[in-house]
C-alpha cells in the first residue's frame, strides 16, 4: 500500500511491495554470511530479521515482474535506506541517496516477458553519507517503504501541484464557508520521445457535491524534457480543509495527445495522475501562524518512525493507531522528527485533520559534520524531493530543517540561509523554521519565519518551564526573533516503562508524569508561545554508539513505550492538553 487512494485510472499501475523479495547480504559480518539468500518482505528493515539485528552493511533485494506489451516502465520507490542502486535485467537504471525521500526510474522500450528487478541497498554509515550518522535514533537498512510499477508511454504526467491561493467569497460568506477556491495549479508533463509533442492537459476536481468540468490547457513537450503548465484556476465547488473538518478533494489530471485548439486531440486520454489536495491557507501574521485566518494552539508530538517489530517500515495499521493515541491524548499536531515521513502517514494526517511540521533530514550535526563535502548537496536534494513529493498535503503547515545543527556558527549560518532560500523558492506558501537548542548562542533567528526552541526544564535543566520559556523568548526577541511566532518544538523527560517509584526517582514513570504536567501547563500558559511539541510520542531505538545516556539503547522519553504501551505520563498529557482549546482565539 503506497497511498490511501488510487493515483491512476488510466495509467496501468501495480504495487511490487507487499510481498516477499529475495534478500541477500553482500558483506560478511558477525553472524551474517554474505550471499546466503532468504525470502523477506518489502517493505521492511533488515534489523528486524532474525540474526540481522546488528547488521549495518550492504544487501541485495530481488524480485521479478511481467510486462505484456513492449513499452516503458516507471518504477517508484518511496524510500530506500540509505543508498539504492537499482537494476532492471542487469542494467543500472537509478542510483539514489536519501533514506526518507522517494525517487523513480524510467526504463524505455522493455520487451514483453519476465524481468528482474534488483536493488542493492547500502545501509552502512559510509563516509559518503553526510546525513546518516550514528545518532539518537536508529538508521535502519532496507527497502523501508512501498514500491510501485507503472506502464507509461513516451508522454506522461510527472507531477501536479495545487497551491491554494484564496477562498472565493460568495454572497458575503467568509473563509470559503460557501465553497469555492482559487488555486495555483502546476502540471509537469514529461516527454521521453526524440521529437516535440503537442499535448492537452485536463485538470478536474473530484469529490465535489455538484461535479466540476475539466479545465484544459495546451502545451508542447520538448524532446527528452519536461513541460510545465502553470495556471491560476478557480474551483467553484471546492470545500475548505480545516483540522476540525478535513475536507479533501482529489484532483485528476488527464493527458491527451495533440493540441486541443487545432482540433487534433485524441479523444481517449493517454495518461493520468490523481493526487489529493485540501484547500486552506497558511500565513504568518504578527506573532501567530494562522490556518484559514485562525491561530491553532499547537498540542503536538515529535514522532520517530520506529517500532521494535518493524524498524522504520511502519505498517499502515500502526501509523493509524499512533494517530489515534495522539488524538486520544488531545494532540492536534505531529513533528516528523527528524526526516520526511512515509507519504501514507501524511495521507492519514490529511484525513484526520492533524497538523504536520515536516522536517528535512538532519539531527544535531556539528559544524564539522556540516562541512562534509556532500552535506549541502545531500541536504538540498532531500529538501527538494520532500517538497516536490509532499507539497499537496494540506496537513503540512510548516517546513523544518536542521534540527539542533550548528546555528551558533558563521559557517552553520550559511547552510541555514541556503536551505531556507531553497525552500522558499520551491514553496512560498508555508512558513519555515528550525528547532534549536543553542541557548544564548544562536545566530540564525533572523532567518526563519517562526522561532522554535527545544527545551528540557525538569530534565536536563533543573529549573521551571516558566522561567526557561520566558527567558528564551526574551533572548530571542533581542537576537533576531522579535515579533515572530514562537514554538517549543521539544520538551519531555525520560521514563523506563514499568519502573515505578512513588518517590519519583529519575527514570520512573511517576517522575516523567510529574515533569510533563509541569512542562506542558507552564509552556501553554505562556501567552506569546503558540504551542508545544512533546519529545516524544514513543520510545525509539538509538544507534549503538549512543548507549551512554540511553538505557536499553532507547531514547526513553516516549509517552508510550516502543510497543505503544502507555506510561503514567499518558494521562498527565491528556489532562493538560484536554484543558486547552484547539485555537488560541477560541
Ligand atoms: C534533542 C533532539 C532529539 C533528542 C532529544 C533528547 O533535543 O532534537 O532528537 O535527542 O534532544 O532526547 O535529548
Amino acid at each position: 500500500m503506497l497511498r490511501t487512494f488510487n493515483t491512476h485510472d488510466v495509467r496501468p499501475a501495480r504495487e511490487l511491495s507487499g510481498r516477499l523479495w529475495r534478500f541477500t547480504p553482500l558483506d560478511d559480518a558477525d553472524g551474517v554470511r554474505a550471499s546466503e539468500s532468504s525470502m523477506r518482505p518489502v517493505p521492511s528493515c533488515w534489523q528486524t530479521y532474525p540474526g540481522f539485528e546488528q547488521y549495518a552493511g550492504r544487501a541485495r533485494y530481488e524480485t521479478t515482474f511481467e510486462t505484456t506489451d513492449e513499452g516503458n516502465v516507471r518504477l517508484e520507490f518511496k524510500g530506500v535506506s540509505h543508498f539504492a542502486s537499482v537494476r532492471v535485467d542487469g542494467e543500472t537504471v537509478a542510483e539514489h541517496y536519501g533514506s526518507y525521500t522517494p525517487f523513480d526510474a524510467v526504463v524505455r522500450g522493455l520487451k514483453p516477458g519476465e524481468h528482474t528487478l534488483s536493488v542493492d541497498v547500502d545501509g552502512s554509515f559510509s563516509d559518503q553519507y553526510a546525513l546518516d550518522v550514528p545518532n539518537d535514533y536508529m538508521s535502519y537498512g532496507g527497502i523501508s517503504r512501498g514500491v510501485a510499477l507503472e506502464q507509461v508511454g513516451d508522454l506522461f504526467v510527472e507531477r501536479v501541484h495545487v497551491t491554494p491561493v484564496r477562498p472565493l467569497v460568495v454572497d458575503g460568506g467568509a473563509d470559503g464557508e460557501t465553497g469555492g477556491w482559487v488555486a495555483r495549479v502546476r502540471v509537469r508533463v514529461r516527454n521521453l520521445a526524440d521529437e516535440p509533442r503537442p499535448v492537452t492537459v485536463g485538470v478536474r476536481l473530484l469529490d465535489v457535491p455538484e461535479g466540476e468540468a475539466a479545465q484544459t490547457f495546451a502545451a508542447v513537450a520538448q524532446p527528452g524534457s519536461t513541460v510545465c503548465v502553470d495556471e491560476e484556476l478557480t474551483f467553484p465547488h471546492a470545500l475548505t480543509w480545516r483540522p476540525e473538518e478535513p475536507n479533501l478533494h482529489r484532483v485528476a489530471v488527464t493527458l491527451f495527445d495533440g493540441d486541443a485548439q487545432s482540433g487534433a486531440v485524441a479523444r481517449e486520454p493517454i495518461d493520468d495522475l490523481i493526487d489529493r489536495v485540501g484547500f486552506r491557507t497558511v500565513e504568518v501574521r504578527g506573532n501567530r501562524i494562522l490556518v484559514n485566518g485562525r491561530a491553532p494552539r499547537i498540542k503536538g508530538f515529535c514522532r520517530h518512525e520506529d517500532h521494535p517489530d518493524y524498524g522504520c517500515a511502519i505498517p499502515f495499521g500502526i501509523m493509524n493507531r499512533d494517530l489515534m493515541l495522539i488524538r486520544d491524548m488531545g494532540g492536534n499536531a505531529v513533528r516528523t522528527s527528524h526526516y520526511p515521513n512515509d507519504e501514507l502517514f501524511l495521507d492519514l494526517a490529511d484525513e484526520l485533520g492533524i497538523l504536520i511540521w515536516e522536517e528535512g533530514h538532519a539531527r544535531g550535526l556539528s559544524e564539522e559534520q556540516m562541512r562534509h563535502p556532500r552535506f549541502e548537496e545531500q541536504s538540498e536534494q532531500t529538501i527538494a524531493e520532500m517538497i516536490d513529493a509532499h507539497a499537496n498535503h494540506p496537513s503540512i503547515f510548516i517546513w523544518g530543517i536542521l534540527n539542533e545543527c550548528a546555528s551558533e556558527t558563521e559557517y552553520g549560518r550559511t547552510c541555514y540561509e541556503a536551505q531556507y532560500a531553497l525552500i522558499r523558492s520551491l514553496d512560498a506558501s508555508r512558513p519555515v523554521s528550525s528547532a534549536t537548542c543553542k541557548f544564548h548562542r544562536d545566530i540564525c533567528l533572523d532567518l526563519p519565519d517562526v522561532v522554535s526552541w527545544n527545551m528540557y526544564p525538569y530534565w536536563y535543566e533543573r529549573r521551571t518551564a516558566t522561567d526557561m520559556v520566558s527567558e528564551t523568548h526574551a533572548w530571542s526577541a533581542e537576537h533576531g526573533g522579535e515579533g515572530k511566532p514562537f514554538l517549543v518544538t521539544e520538551t519531555g523527560a525520560g521514563a523506563i516503562y514499568g519502573f515505578r517509584d512513588p518517590g519519583r526517582d529519575i527514570w520512573s514513570e511517576e517522575y516523567q508524569a510529574y515533569a510533563l504536567r509541569e512542562q506542558l501547563s507552564q509552556i501553554l500558559a505562556f501567552e506569546p508561545c503558540q504551542g508545544v511539541f512533546i519529545w516524544q510520542f514513543c520510545d525509539c531505538k538509538v544507534s549503538r554508539d549512543w548507549f551512554k545516556m540511553r538505557p536499553r539503547s532507547r531514547n526513553n522519553k516516549g509517552i508510550v513505550d516502543e510497543y505503544r504501551r502507555p506510561k503514567l505520563a499518558y494521562d498527565a498529557v491528556k489532562a493538560v492538553f484536554g484543558s486547552y482549546d484547539g485555537y488560541l482565539d477560541a
